[in-house]
C-alpha cells in the first residue's frame, strides 16, 4: 500500500493546526501508520531538505525547521501521496485554492505550515529517513470496507 511522509511545521504547531491539519488527512480516509512529535536535529533538516541545499533560502529554511517542534507522520492509502499534494495546496499559500490547507491558513512561501512528499519515490526515502521500521505501525481499520 501507497505511504506517504507529511511534517506540520514549527508554524503549524505554533498556530495550534495540529489537530485541524491531522483531521484533513482522517476525514478522507487515509490511514495513520506513524506519528511523532519533535525537534528536529540540524543534521536531519539538512538532509531533509538537501535538493534545496544551494538555493538562497536554504540556510533560513534550515533554521526555521529546527527553531521549534514539529509533528511528523506517515500516511497510507491509495494515491496518497499525490492526494495529500493536493490536501496541503501550493507551495506559496498565497497561490493556494481555498480549501487547501496552505490556501486555508497561510501566507508566506516561507511559512507554509506543512510538507508533503512530492513523489513516491522520495516519499520512500523520507519515511526512511525520519522514522525506524519499528516505529510504523501496520494495521486495518475496521471502517476500510466502507471506504473502499
Ligand atoms: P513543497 O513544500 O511545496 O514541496 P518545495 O519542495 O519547492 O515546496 O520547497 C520546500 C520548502 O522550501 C517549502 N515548503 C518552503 O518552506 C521552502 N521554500 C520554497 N520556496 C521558497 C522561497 N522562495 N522562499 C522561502 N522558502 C521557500
Amino acid at each position: 500500500m501507497e505511504r506517504t511522509f507529511l511534517a506540520i511545521k514549527p508554524d503549524g504547531v505554533q498556530r495550534g493546526l495540529v489537530g485541524e491539519i491531522i483531521r484533513r488527512f482522517e476525514t478522507k480516509g487515509f490511514t495513520l501508520v506513524g506519528l511523532k512529535f519533535m525537534k528536529v536535529s540540524r543534521e536531519l533538516a539538512e538532509q531533509h531538505y538537501a535538493v534545496h541545499r544551494e538555493r538562497p533560502f536554504f540556510p533560513g529554511l534550515v533554521e526555521f525547521i529546527i527553531s521549534s517542534p514539529v509533528v511528523a507522520m506517515v500516511w497510507e492509502g491509495e494515491g496518497v501521496v499525490a492526494a495529500a499534494r493536493k490536501i496541503i495546496g501550493a507551495t506559496n499559500p498565497l497561490n493556494a485554492e481555498p480549501g487547501t490547507i496552505r490556501g486555508d491558513f497561510g501566507v508566506n512561501v516561507g511559512r507554509n505550515l506543512i510538507h508533503g512528499s512530492d513523489a513516491q519515490e522520495t516519499a520512500q526515502t523520507e519515511i526512511a529517513l525520519w522514522f525506524k521500521d519499528e516505529e510504523l505501525v501496520a494495521w486495518q481499520p475496521h471502517s476500510k470496507p466502507w471506504l473502499n
